[in-house]
């Protein structure tokens, strides 16, 4: 029951994730900066935010743009010095805001000094640092893949071993029995504390602890084996634990962590109130939802319904002492208009009510870079046009087995992370404002059409809609402390739900479809506080209409 959840700012306040690649370069060698995202923190500011996630900006060959860090206390040179970082901070502070960043301590890249040594010699120091076995048969230690297709293991010439890597062959998981390791990497947490961040987003924290029995899977669907196999090791809660009691619980900050795998059974293992582990979770199930065999490049069929069932699985696991973040995207996934709305005759509008349902469920809302410009996935022509390792390893493989590039482009352009990760749009100038050089990854074709200086111009768009549902949840803590509960319809392609405490009560009401809807609903009581468009017969929801009304 809601009376009994703690009130505290973390819950109350919302996230935005920048991807500095994409965000804003200020020096012209296309890629995005810190210089260019200090340069933004006013439109930040102005927007409604509070909290900025920065995807990683620590030294990197970028190999999976900077999840592969070989520095965890450099800042790349591609993203600027240390001092910018500080100035970014301050800049944060001073507007009453605050700064979590990117903890990515599963795995390393290969480049960094602890990898180079480990792989010098089996009697090296940081030999341990790794996982490191002998092959079997010729082959691989065992038959676990990698998240981004083909084995997870690479062969070392050097010793004549394999080590593991669940992402990229340039992104080697640590040794986390390795109390030495464990150590580090307390440090380190306490080194950024220390410069006064207010938290981190953990990346697949719940892969840290292995099974130490390196079994072979029998399990088909690459979900399964995340959940079963790879996620929720034995260890894993003593080691988030010993980070929570070694360097968190000395700070008042918030930790989130990335949670593939983290299934409502184990979810509150993880943030219970009284666990000293983690404040909250990003699970993945709706993330992963169409996921087939293979993962997401194989897609399977998945409705509403179960998007529905998914929130509503969670919001009962976490009722009573646990804490989740809602979101539709971030930059590993499709952007959440082309992915669950209509981004072509109903771009806005149900840009909108997506919006309107990620600040309104129960939950920490996380927006990604964009989203409040309605920005959609991108349709490049050609593979050439791609970055991202995990599109490129899967066509590679894919292609062993005779897919060619024009079968496979659809499936990129449904399901590929770079969807999310053209630069930011800012305006209809060159490149979109982006950078005055040659982006990185080229510019959505569509920036003419969608971007900042647009919607800043227009009163009634999406960008001033997330303003103002950003004021009125600050103003109606109901809809953040509030309980939840689904209204049932008649019609599936409506979404009506309710938050309610002993002084308020609210109903949201969503058409997430292409054609009208009636509802059942008394709303004599209530007053129409919200709604994205302006519709005379109330009885009736036109495609994509999204409305919030508030008891009397
Ligand atoms: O996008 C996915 C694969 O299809 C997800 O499974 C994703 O890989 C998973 O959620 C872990 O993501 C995180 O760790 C990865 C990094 O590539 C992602 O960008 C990061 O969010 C490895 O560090």
């Amino acid at each position: 029951m809601s009376e009994n959840i703690k009130r505290i700012w973390w819950k109350e306040e919302v996230i935005y994730q920048i991807y500095p690649k994409s965000f804003k370069d200020s020096d012209g060698d296309g890629i995005g900066d810190l210089p260019g995202i200090i340069s933004k923190l006013d439109y930040l500011k102005d927007l409604g935010v509070d909290i900025i996630w920065l995807s990683p900006i620590y030294a990197s060959p970028n190999d999976d743009n900077g999840y592969d860090i070989s520095d965890y206390r450099a800042i790349h040179p591609d993203y600027g010095t240390m001092e910018d970082f500080d100035r970014l901070l301050a800049g944060l502070h001073a507007r009453g805001m605050k700064l979590i960043m990117d903890l990515v301590v599963n795995h390393t890249s290969d480049e960094h000094e602890w990898f180079e040594e480990s792989k010098k010699s089996k009697d090296n120091p940081y030999r341990d640092y790794y996982i490191w076995k002998k092959g079997v048969n010729g082959g691989p230690p065992n038959n676990w893949k990698s998240f981004f297709g083909g084995s997870a293991w690479k062969y070392d010439a050097t010793t004549d071993e394999y080590f593991l890597h669940l992402f990229t062959q340039k992104q080697a998981d640590l040794n986390w029995e390795n109390p030495a390791v464990r150590e580090n990497i307390c440090d380190t947490l306490r080194f950024w504390l220390d410069k006064g961040i207010n938290g981190f987003r953990m990346d697949v924290i719940p892969l840290i602890s292995k099974r130490l029995d390196f079994a072979s899977t029998d399990l088909e669907y690459l979900n399964d084996v995340i959940a079963q196999v790879y996620s929720n090791g034995p260890k894993v809660h003593e080691y988030i634990n010993e980070m929570y009691e070694k360097a968190l619980k000395d700070y008042d900050i918030m930790t989130v962590g990335e949670g593939p795998g983290i299934s409502t059974d184990v979810g509150l293992k993880y943030v219970g109130e009284d666990r000293r582990e983690l404040n909250m979770i990003f699970h993945l199930d709706h993330m992963f939802l169409g996921h087939g065999q293979k993962g997401k490049f194989d897609p399977e069929e998945y409705g509403w319904a179960d998007i529905k069932r998914i929130f509503k699985d969670w919001y009962e696991a976490m009722e009573d002492s646990g804490w989740v973040s809602i979101f539709l995207d971030n930059h590993d996934f499709p952007r959440l208009v082309s992915r669950f709305g209509n981004d072509k005759e109903y771009r806005v509008e149900s840009a909108k009510l997506l919006s309107l349902m990620v600040f309104t469920l129960r939950g920490t809302p996380c927006v990604y870079q964009g989203s409040e410009l309605g920005m959609s996935n991108v349709h490049f022509d050609s593979l050439e046009d791609y970055r991202d390792v995990e599109t490129l390893n899967y066509f590679n493989e894919f292609s062993k087995e005779g897919m060619t590039e024009e079968d496979f482009l659809p499936l990129v352009h449904e399901h590929g992370r770079d969807n999310v990760r053209t630069p930011m749009q800012w305006d209809s100038s060159k490149n979109a404002g982006f950078t005055e050089g040659t982006p990185w990854i080229a510019v959505n074709p569509n920036y003419k059409e969608i971007n900042a200086e647009k919607v800043l111009a227009d009163p009634e768009s999406i960008y001033f809609w997330y303003q103002k549902i950003m004021t009125y949840r600050k103003e109606n803590k109901t809809l953040v402390y509030g309980d939840w509960n689904v209204v049932e319809q008649k019609s599936k392609d409506i979404y009506v739900y309710e938050r309610f405490d002993e002084d308020n009560h609210f109903y949201i009401l969503l058409n997430h479809s292409n054609s009208t809807q009636k509802f059942e609903l008394d709303l004599s009581t209530h007053n129409l506080e919200l709604h994205n468009i302006d519709n005379e017969t109330l009885t009736i929801l036109q495609p994509w209409e999204a409305r919030l009304y508030k008891r009397k």
